[in-house]
């Protein structure tokens, strides 16, 4: 798609040229303008006062040395990022990912997302992205740890409950979380909610463990329901097998469906009996292993070692839970032509631009990451909240709050896509409805 505007077609030039080869911030930032290109013509005041010019510039980019010793002695050095995105309506909040493909355009696409998101949820967090390219696999726990501590000891000086909250994402749970959180405690000698995602013996808040996963359901019922459809006896396929497909997993099997497959980045399950939970738990959250030792277990499975066949398999809802641009257009065909009527993105844009084109023009229900993988930040949120009040919540009271902020999301993208002649694309509405509040708080701060 073109811009209908010469104004946003030149700020998409600009921000090439200013971030050479930095592939998946260009995307990320190529929808959000193509979406908010509606709004900028009925509102010309955010054009008048650079709106836009500012927020695809990060308000702040730290970029570090990681050095730290391996279990033979001998000087390993990473890479370390924080990119503060923005601050215009709260602190800087957003996951840590620990990965080797980590450079500065993923985090810069991932705190780009993060804005909108955040604001989407309805609570006060601006956005952010962290991490380093630094691969966990393979590394033993004093690895990890020695790691964590050290990028915690410059990510220290940048950090603070009221400045940015960092938490997890690929690569980074709750062990990671626990180093990290304890060399900050250690360094500032500060017993603050700086990360979220903790432990709950030490101010984690019950459901975040579960939260992205139930919250990509909760939103995925509400689309559902616009068709009169439900999660009860549909086949599901989730690509990944970490922390948001395991409970996206969860949630969905409660709901009624057969989840079909799983996966890691060397290939899938397949298990037309439905996938035993418990079983990619033990492996993967217990053991660390690999989801090909499922098919070992469990004579019912097939695996495949290659993970982008996934979407060969027939299936009615599709949940990419795994990574960025999983789903290309050819995938998206197969996933159309095999009975798949709708898609909802647990992982930070796993479709790619043609796919998602190719989704909404065959009239597939198709739930953008931005929106329905908010749940597990929005819950982040609520741990916030909770630190501060030196409180906790039960189980239930976070779980309704979570339900509540879902399906507010589904709403405020559902209603912002119809008001700008855009019915059910909820890509449009969900970058239009983040859009605006972020934009509106930053006319209201001047030019900052
Ligand atoms: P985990 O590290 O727990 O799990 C990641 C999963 O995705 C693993 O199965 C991993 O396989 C697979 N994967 C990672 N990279 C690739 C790749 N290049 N190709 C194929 N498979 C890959 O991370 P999360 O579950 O936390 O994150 C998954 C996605 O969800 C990410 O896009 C993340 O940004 C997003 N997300 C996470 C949230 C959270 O709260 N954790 C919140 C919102 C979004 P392998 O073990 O082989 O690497
Ligand atoms: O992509 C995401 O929203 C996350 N990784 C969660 C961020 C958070 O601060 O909980």
């Amino acid at each position: 798609m073109n811009f209908k505007t010469g104004y946003l077609e030149e700020l998409m030039q600009r921000v090439i040229a200013r971030n050479r080869g930095e592939v998946e911030f260009h995307q990320a930032v190529r929808e959000v303008l193509e979406s908010i290109e509606p709004v900028l013509i009925k509102n010309p005041r955010y054009i008048g006062k650079g709106i836009v010019e500012s927020l695809v510039e990060p308000e702040r980019v730290i970029k570090f040395r990681v050095p730290w010793v391996d279990d033979m002695g001998r000087i390993q050095v990473n890479r370390g990022f924080r990119v503060q995105f923005s601050s215009a309506i709260g602190p800087y909040k957003g996951g840590l990912r620990f990965h080797p493909s980590v450079y500065e355009g993923i985090v810069k696409f991932l705190g780009f997302e993060q804005i909108f998101k955040n604001s989407l949820t309805g609570l006060p967090i601006g956005g952010a992205k962290g991490g380093s390219d630094f691969d966990p696999k393979g590394k033993s726990e004093g690895e990890v740890m020695r790691f964590c501590q050290s990028f915690m000891t410059e990510l220290s000086k940048h950090i603070g409950s009221n400045t940015d909250i960092p938490a997890g994402d690929i690569g980074v749970g709750v062990r990671e979380i626990g180093f990290l959180f304890g060399q900050y405690k250690r360094i500032r000698n500060g017993f603050t909610g700086v990360l979220t995602g903790k432990g709950l013996n030490y101010g984690g808040s019950l459901v975040r463990t579960e939260a992205t996963g139930y919250g990509l359901c909760y939103f995925t019922e509400e689309m559902l329901k616009e068709r009169g459809e439900s999660f009860c006896g549909k086949r599901v396929s989730i690509s990944g097998s970490g922390n948001v497909a395991i409970y996206a997993a969860q949630k969905a099997i409660e709901l009624g469906a057969k989840v079909i497959t799983m996966s890691d980045s060397d290939g899938f399950i397949y298990d037309e009996e439905g996938i035993d939970l418990e079983l990619v738990k033990r492996i993967k959250e217990i053991r660390r292993g690999r989801i090909l030792e499922y098919a070992d277990m469990c004579t019912d499975a097939v695996y495949v070692p290659d993970c982008c066949k996934i979407w060969e398999v027939p299936c009615d809802i599709a949940l990419p839970c795994a990574t960025q641009n999983e789903i290309n257009k050819h995938s998206a065909e197969l996933l159309v032509s095999n009975g798949c009527f709708a898609v909802a993105e647990g992982a930070n844009m796993p479709s790619d631009p043609d796919a998602i084109e190719y989704f909404l023009s065959n009239g597939v229900l198709f739930g953008p990451a931005k929106a329905a993988n908010a749940g597990g930040v929005a819950t982040s949120a609520l741990e916030m909240t909770q630190n501060s009040m030196r409180y906790s919540w039960n189980f239930e009271k976070v779980d309704a709050m979570l339900k509540d902020i879902m399906v507010n999301i589904y709403q405020s993208s559902s209603r912002a896509a119809a008001e700008y002649g855009m019915k059910g694309n909820l890509v449009a509405g969900a970058n239009i409805a983040g859009f605006i509040k972020v934009a509106d708080a930053m006319l209201s701060h001047g030019v900052v």
